[in-house]
């Protein structure tokens, strides 16, 4: 049986992958160096220092640690500014109706993000009232793929792994949910997202039927 659905946001729910991309490319051009939407595809999914790493990378800069963390807030000031103007027009196609049917159907339903502004995305999209549990980046000390994020979802459900099903578009979202001992549903690629129990291009046409047909093998 199926207690409870995780999502993820960032690129299942909402696609703020776009802004995060403007904030990291202007701090990209700051420093000097270009930062395309091929190298963003890395930051998706992975926590907010991590992702400063990669973009260093790319632009072939070492720093210390204090510097790495004003860049960082910096980044996040713009990227907060960008998310500040999201309504609820930005929920992705099928996501409100499939939370919807959800609900109705009686399965519990948790946030698993890696983000630190996941509440300001939720509460500016009208989302917040869908969640029957919200767990954050502010609420974990691993990032993903350490299944922490989902299992703390779980636990603030009362439900059992093997009861719960991951929605995720990032790798190490999948791994995560592995990790957890989740089933999951990859939203994008199955070349990317090949480890999921599923692959679907989006939540469209996603319904309580479809979801038990796809985890029942
Ligand atoms: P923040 P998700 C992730 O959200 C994003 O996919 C990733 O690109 C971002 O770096 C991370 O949140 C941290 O976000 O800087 O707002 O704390 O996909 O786990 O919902
Ligand atoms: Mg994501």
């Amino acid at each position: 049986p199926i207690k409870a659905c995780l999502f993820d946001l960032d690129g299942v729910l909402v696609d703020t992958a776009k802004y995060h991309y403007l904030a990291w490319e202007r701090l990209a051009e700051e420093l000097g160096f270009v930062f395309t939407p091929e190298d963003n595809e890395r930051l998706k999914g992975v926590s907010r220092m991590a992702s400063l790493d990669i973009l260093l990378e790319v632009g072939g800069l070492e720093l210390d640690d204090a510097t790495k963390s004003a860049l960082a807030d910096k980044k996040n000031r713009w990227y907060v500014e960008y998310i500040s103007h999201m309504d609820e027009q930005e929920i992705l196609p099928g996501a409100l109706a499939f939370l919807r049917e959800l609900r109705e159907n009686g399965i519990l339903i948790a946030l698993g993000s890696a983000s630190k502004n996941a509440m300001t995305i939720l509460n500016n999209t009208g989302l917040v009232p869908y969640f029957d549990a919200i767990i954050d980046g502010t609420k974990t000390a691993s990032a993903k793929p350490d299944p922490e994020v989902f299992l703390l979802g779980a636990r603030e459900l009362g439900a059992q792994p093997q009861e719960c099903v991951v929605f995720e578009d990032a790798e190490a979202g999948i791994e995560a949910a592995k990790r957890a001992g989740m089933r999951s549903i990859g939203i994008g690629s199955p070349k990317v997202l090949g480890a999921a129990d599923a692959v679907v291009p989006s939540l469209q046409d996603m319904t309580t039927v479809r979801l038990l047909e796809l985890v029942s093998h």
